[in-house]
């Protein structure tokens, strides 16, 4: 059989169309895939919600393919170990409470566990900006190609439709950073973005849960994001806190859906 190159081309538009077109009013929108965007999929999937993800670059993972300084290991505390086991993500005991993984092994492999609860990513799409109700509450996300945004050419975004959105764009925070300026203060104790702060896992472990939370009508933040929100320590990498804090933001929507 001989191959039509434009069968090739049809085949690709016409599907990637009628899928897309099917995640443009969905009950969670995600910015981000890193570890905690994608838990935070994961867990409103299985939980039969509508769950779209937008991630800047062509690959799913986020910080965590690195390792600590491209050695290509992640290292999780007891409390998380569960959350890449579910994932059938092979976990060393490496005594005092602490367990290894190798980072490409628990990116893959997350990032198919959300693919399989029903989770769908979008890649090499920027969220730039959120769309607002007529209560000025976030209610979605406005997007673009990732290469319209890197080309700095002037076309305008399109907008999708979400009951619920979360910043889970890690260090850079970029969506309360866009709310901040556009839409007013934050639930913050400046009403600013506090700001993140230099590298202690102890402290920040611990803080990047309990600041997982609303921080705006209709936006959550998960991840290093809420640390950089609201102003607490920065970690290595130790990824418990992300799997952590992803979970949390799943379990806090689910509640108001
Ligand atoms: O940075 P990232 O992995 O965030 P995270 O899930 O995890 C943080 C850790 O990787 C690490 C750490 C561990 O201790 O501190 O840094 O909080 O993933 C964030 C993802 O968001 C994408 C970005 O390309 C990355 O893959 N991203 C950032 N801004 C946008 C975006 C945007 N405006 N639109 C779409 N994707």
């Amino acid at each position: 059989m001989g191959i039509d190159d434009v069968v090739v081309t049809r085949i690709i538009f016409n599907r990637f169309s009628k899928e897309f077109q099917d995640y443009f009013d969905v009950d969670v929108a995600i910015a981000g895939a890193g570890p905690a965007g994608i838990i935070a999929a994961r867990y409103l999937a299985k939980a039969g919600k509508k769950i779209v993800l937008f991630e800047r670059k062509l690959s799913i993972g986020g910080g965590m393919w690195g390792g600590g300084m491209t050695f290509p290991v992640i290292v999780v505390q007891k409390e998380s170990k569960h959350l890449l086991e579910e994932a059938n993500i092979k976990v060393a005991d490496e005594g005092k409470g602490y367990y290894s993984a190798d980072s490409i092994e628990a990116v893959t492999k997350l990032c198919s566990f959300a693919i399989d609860a029903g989770a769908r990513f979008f890649n090499a799409i920027s969220v730039e900006d959120v769309l607002l109700n007529k209560n000025k509450e976030v209610n979605g996300f406005v997007i673009n190609w990732s290469a319209i945004e890197v080309a700095g050419l002037h076309v305008d975004p399109l907008a999708i439709r979400a009951k619920y959105c979360i910043d889970a764009t890690g260090h850079p925070a970029e969506i309360c950073k866009i709310v901040r300026k556009k839409c007013g203060p934050l639930e913050t104790k400046s009403g600013d973005l506090e700001n993140e702060r230099s590298m202690c896992a102890d402290i920040g472990e611990r803080a990047v849960v309990e600041n997982t939370k609303e921080v705006y009508p209709g936006l959550f933040v998960a991840g290093m994001c809420a640390n950089a929100v609201y102003g607490s320590q920065r970690m290595g990498p130790i990824f418990g806190g992300m799997l952590l804090s992803g979970k949390k933001a799943a379990e806090l929507i689910l509640k108001k859906l």
